[in-house]
């Protein structure tokens, strides 16, 4: 079998997602998501000018060696845009294989280790009571995990809360829109939050909570602590994850389970953290990590230090992206939780997919290879539009995290 063509397809149904799409001379074809999110067409580039011309040709049941030949190749290792190129091929391949042997790709991947993936659904609101109210449309959805984000009171607007309250989409404007930011507003908030919802949504949900990178170590063991008496399930992204020895300082002061990793690009990037045991979960995903086959490396070495996955799935990640993430959460010992924001309905019309919500779980796709795909037609409709995130400035005009 050989790699006659391949092409990348992007479309924006609401925002922008980029597709890599591999043909083979026996007609079957896979998909992969090469979605990053603000810098869409350095991927586009990468893929086309630098990834492309090396595939034809090559025999697609390859995958490892592939993936090393386009790592190792390259010379220039890891890094955002190398790391999802790679993994949209990886997608691509996975999802031949499983055509090709008439399975779907958990089983390629060693079978199902659990019957569905428990996924978290995300509740804001501008005040504290909106935000319970949507967390408890959640709750009635069927949803055993909750994530909270409310609005920080003398703050225009924050990270994680939105206009439509059950669906949030930062990346807004074609420049970038400018937020400004108060920690001390923030973390009187955060915990006020935190008492309500327990009271109000019972013991046995879990909730969750990001703080997008927004506090320094110390800030971070406060808030932690603060916490703790409503059982948080995580709290994600307490500080930026550039110095890994700003996470010794969070530990010695909470016992609130960390997440980290949305961002991070491969093995590398979380290795310390995990090693070290200063994260409880890792939230390194399939398009930004490589691909199916790196982030099962990751899930290894995290799991003989019992830290537990967490992959990301917010909407800037493909429906491509959620079926491999699922193929993959089902397969491996130590899954922890499923981000999974849902997509608009244009969005799920581009990408049929046979992944289903039912009673808190998402259930992997049945048919061989991923279970989703593009639906190039109407993909043509919606053409790309640059799109940003926001940037964030502290009162006084310092630029910040956001
Ligand atoms: C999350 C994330 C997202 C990111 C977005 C950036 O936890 O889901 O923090 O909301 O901000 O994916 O592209
Ligand atoms: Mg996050």
């Amino acid at each position: 079998m050989k790699i006659i063509s391949a092409k990348v397809i992007v479309t924006c149904p609401g925002r922008n997602f980029v597709t890599l799409k591999i043909e083979t001379d026996e007609g079957v074809y896979g998909v992969g998501d090469a979605t990053l999110n603000g810098r869409e067409l350095a991927v586009v580039a990468y893929l086309e000018e630098h990834v492309i011309p090396c595939l034809i040709g090559r025999d697609p049941h390859q995958i490892e060696d592939i993936w090393q030949y386009l790592y190792r190749g390259a010379y220039w290792r890891r890094g955002p845009v190398t790391m999802t190129s790679i993994a949209a091929v990886d997608m691509c391949l996975w999802d031949i294989k499983g055509k090709v042997a008439g399975l779907p790709v958990y089983q390629l991947l060693g079978g199902k280790c659990r019957t569905g993936v428990m996924v978290y659904g995300h509740a804001n609101g501008t005040s504290i009571e909106d935000t319970i109210e949507v967390a408890q449309t959640y709750k009635a959805m069927g949803y055993k995990a909750i994530r909270l984000q409310c609005g920080v009171p003398g703050l225009a607007s924050t990270y994680g809360v939105s206009k439509d309250k059950m669906f949030y989409e930062p990346a807004d404007a074609d420049l970038p829109t400018e937020n400004i930011w108060s920690t001390e507003a923030y973390l009187r908030v955060v915990p006020e939050l935190f008492k309500a919802a327990r009271a109000a949504l019972g013991e046995e949900v879990h909730l969750l909570h990001d703080v997008h990178h927004r506090l320094t170590p110390i800030e971070a063991g406060r808030l932690g602590k603060d916490l703790e008496p409503y059982r948080p399930f995580w709290m994600e992204d307490a500080v930026v994850a550039e110095n890994q020895d700003n996470f010794k300082l969070i530990r010695q002061h909470t016992t609130t389970p960390i997440a980290v990793g949305e961002i991070f690009s491969s093995l590398w990037d979380a290795k310390d953290l995990i090693q070290n045991q200063l994260i409880d979960y890792i939230r390194a995903t399939v398009v930004h990590a490589g691909g199916i086959s790196h982030l099962k490396k990751l899930a290894a070495f995290a799991d003989i230090y019992n830290v537990r996955t967490g992959c990301h799935g917010a909407t800037d990640l493909s429906p491509i992206c959620m079926a491999a993430a699922l193929h993959f959460d089902v397969s491996i010992p130590n899954f922890g939780l499923q981000e999974y924001m849902r997509h608009t309905e244009e969005t799920d019309a581009v990408f049929p997919h046979g992944y289903s919500f039912d009673d808190g779980y998402l259930r992997v796709p049945e048919a061989p290879g991923l279970g989703v795909d593009i639906d190039e037609d109407l993909a043509a409709k919606y053409p790309y539009k640059r799109a940003y995130l926001p940037v964030n400035r502290l009162q006084d005009g310092t630029l910040f995290n956001w």
